[in-house]
């Protein structure tokens, strides 16, 4: 009886142990910190389980496979054997359920199908289902073997969100050459406007020690299409060009080629001073131009598949050619001379302004650059910032989109958000890049949008490009905050195709990070798609800009008026005085307007004709001015605070009724973000509102709170250990 006893005791122990394991076993597999992404791969349920095991029963491809196959094959194992339970295997004989991967070149099944592959280039891919011999066999196919990994990424998206594969009929293809990240990463590892932790390189240890999530972080840009990175930051030190460092920069590229990553640097223009011991940089001495020649070759013969440079020259304190008295273009092409030998591509920032130019900042790229155009080198492209003045919450698009046809034009847009709240706010960045790159330049007539000007299918010369400052560092769920990830993916949708829509690409994204399930999905959605809007709102309505507080950007600072350079002052943006507010820039103001095409300037010259949301940025309003809404401006300032707060109260609720439908990791950790946005957007708007209400001197409209605290208080507010700086 005893002994019995003593195992049955033992026995219950070890059951309760394996349960115990078990449990945490199965709950680290449910565990979601955000570090896998929109690539998750989780169990799908049990008979959609056995339903994939039957349409995919083993993997067909090359028996040479070169290392952009391996990294598509070992995706796919590892998405299908999560999603499915079971990894298929790799079998040579077709079968039913073959999953057949390749080019026709590579792999006689995809080239007997004879598919279209003609009109995919280099990079585009078709996935199908097809009927071979009685066989039920789904086929990747690509006319290069990075078109074959972005297949099967799609593949595997398709998979992940619930799509069945017996009528399988897509085809893609980028329209845009370079879709690039552009880190601003310190060699300290400090990330300049960065809010997710340190830099992901960790140029101490490297090129000895290659981080494993460099590799993940290569298979996420994959996943999207992006085929090139700027890994450090443009504020560039020479020392990035020193032979240790690109030793360094080799072991990150020999990680990334795999993925069909192309690695670029930012680079200083005062390197052949600062490293050659030259006693100038300027562009058109023979000295420097062999410097950089030399400088090339040896990176070159590190990293054969280089990408090139991308300069921040005369621009905030960066050294450049106009130190030289040389103008952009002389810079740009000495640069490219140097890389043209290898096939590398200069990209040449038209983020450009000065201290000592008392034009108006939003016009001083164009007035620097438009002359230059057809001036730049072929493989040299001008990458701009959507928007004139610098990333705000919202700014009408770059003139220079519609001003330079002889140059190549690359889009840049900001992926971190330093005037959107960091990465505590929730703001989903692809309703501003819609807006952006659906706005029409009228450069050849209606419908030539930036998207068209970005993707070269206006027939301008060079090399396409869209570029995203990124927002990726060393935290966990590597953006710093969950809904963070979906700018990320975002950028890259859009720079795969500049058309797609920012409401398709949020459902996809929500779909892949959260979940299935359609109502699931259109709730995040129904989130996402209001919230840049609301950030818009509690910062900076109507078209106003550059309201951020100084040196952090982080909360709210209309008042600033004591900085050295007048146009980093927000006073210099918004004019506010007993009057009115708005920055005057029509032919009574700065005439900014000037530098767009006729139609553009003719609709925003009119305060009548201008949208309520670019109204302060074309024009100085009377507070007391009736606008369109049948409010007077200063109602519709107010107003547009309290509405901004709102929408982030709604989020909040709606982001609550989600408990229970999404894991309580995440959960959990997106309520106490939007706990910290809702506060926060109430600072902006009453900090804000305190302000205008001291230079305005009008009563706030009925059912407007008044703020919390006094103006003064809001001035106190110091931040001297905020992150990004
Ligand atoms: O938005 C401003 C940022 C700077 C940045 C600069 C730029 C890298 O505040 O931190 O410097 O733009 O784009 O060069």
């Amino acid at each position: 009886m005893l002994r019995k006893g003593v195992d049955m005791n033992a026995r219950a122990r070890c059951l309760m142990v394996a349960l115990l394991a078990l449990c945490c076993a199965m709950s680290a597999a449910n565990a979601e910190d955000g570090y896998d992404l929109w690539l998750r791969y989780r169990p799908l349920a049990p008979t959609a389980q056995r339903q994939l095991q039957a349409d995919i029963t083993g993997i067909v491809a090359t028996t040479q496979p070169s290392p952009l196959m391996q990294s598509a094959l070992a995706e796919l194992a590892r998405g299908i054997g999560g999603l499915s339970g079971k990894t298929p295997p790799r079998t040579q004989a077709l079968r039913d359920g073959s999953l057949v991967i390749g080019t026709a070149a590579s792999t006689p099944a995809i080239a007997a199908l004879q598919l279209p592959l003609k009109d995919l280039g280099d990079e585009g891919y078709l996935l199908r289902s097809v009927r071979q011999q009685g066989r039920r066999i789904t086929v990747v196919a690509a006319n290069s073997d990075r078109g074959v990994l972005y297949g099967s990424f799609a593949l595997l998206a398709q998979l992940q969100g619930g799509g069945r594969i017996d009528t399988l009929d897509i085809s893609s293809a980028p329209r845009v050459q370079l879709r690039m990240l552009n880190h601003w990463d310190n060699l300290d590892g400090r990330v300049e406007r960065g809010y997710a932790g340190a830099s992901l390189w960790d140029w101490w240890r490297l090129p000895d020690v290659t981080d494993p999530r460099y590799r993940d972080y290569a298979r996420a840009n994959a996943s999207l299409g992006i085929n090139a990175t700027v890994v450090n930051n443009v504020n560039a030190v020479a020392v990035i060009l020193r032979p240790d460092y690109i030793a360094k920069v080799k072991a990150l590229a020999d990680v990334f080629r795999p993925y069909g990553i192309r690695l670029f640097l930012a680079v200083r223009f005062s390197s052949p001073l600062e490293l050659g011991g030259l006693k100038s940089a300027d562009p058109l001495d023979p000295a420097v131009r062999a410097w950089w020649r030399a400088k090339a070759d040896e990176i070159y013969a590190a990293i054969p598949d280089f990408g090139g440079f991308l300069v921040k020259a005369n621009s905030e304190g960066q050294p450049g050619p106009a130190d030289y008295g040389r103008t952009h273009a002389d810079g740009a092409n000495t640069l490219a001379d140097a890389l043209r030998p290898h096939g590398g591509v200069v990209l040449w920032r038209a983020f450009v302004y000065s201290e000592k130019d008392v034009q108006d900042r939003a016009m001083q790229a164009y007035q620097q650059l438009k002359g230059l155009d057809g001036k730049f080198a072929e493989n040299v492209v001008l990458q701009v910032k959507n928007g004139p003045v610098d990333f705000q919450p919202r700014e009408p698009f770059h003139p220079l989109f519609g001003a330079m046809p002889k140059t190549a034009l690359g889009m840049e847009f900001q992926i971190t958000k330093e005037y959107l709240g960091f990465s505590t706010h929730l703001a989903y960045l692809g309703t501003l890049y819609e807006e952006v790159l659906r706005a029409d330049t009228y450069s050849n007539g209606a419908g030539s949008t930036v998207a068209h000007v970005v993707d070269g299918s206006l027939g301008r010369p060079g090399i396409t490009a869209m570029a995203g400052v990124a927002n990726t560092g060393r935290d966990r769920n590597w953006s710093g905050s969950q809904f963070d990830q979906a700018n990320w993916y975002a950028f890259g949708r859009l720079a795969w195709n500049p058309q797609a829509a920012a409401r398709d690409i949020a459902a996809d994204w929500a779909r892949l990070t959260f979940g299935t399930d359609a109502r699931l999905v259109e709730d995040i959605v129904g989130i996402m798609m209001r919230s840049r809007e609301a950030v818009v709102n509690y910062m900076t309505p109507l078209g106003l800009a550059h309201l951020m507080a100084t040196g952090h950007h982080y909360g709210p600072g209309p008042w600033v008026a004591d900085q050295s350079r007048p146009e980093w002052n927000p006073v210099y943006y918004h004019r506010a005085d007993a009057n009115g507010i708005g920055f005057d820039r029509t032919a009574t103001g700065s005439n900014a307007l000037s530098q767009y095409a006729a139609p553009v300037a003719a609709r925003f010259a009119d305060p009548e004709r201008t949208p309520l949301e670019y109204l302060l940025w074309f024009h100085h309003v009377s507070w007391d001015h009736r606008l369109s809404s049948g409010r007077t401006l200063w109602e519709e300032l107010a107003y547009r605070y309290d509405s901004g707060v709102k929408s982030v109260a709604s989020m909040q609720a709606d982001w609550a009724k989600l408990a229970g439908r999404v894991d309580t990791e995440r959960h959990a950790e997106i309520a106490a973000m939007l706990g910290v946005q809702l506060r926060e957007a109430r600072w902006w708007r009453d900090a804000s509102l305190a302000y205008w209400q001291s230079v305005s001197g009008r009563a706030l409209p009925p059912g407007v709170a008044a703020p919390a605290q006094s103006l003064s208080y809001y001035q106190g507010l110091q931040f001297p250990f905020a992150p990004g700086r």
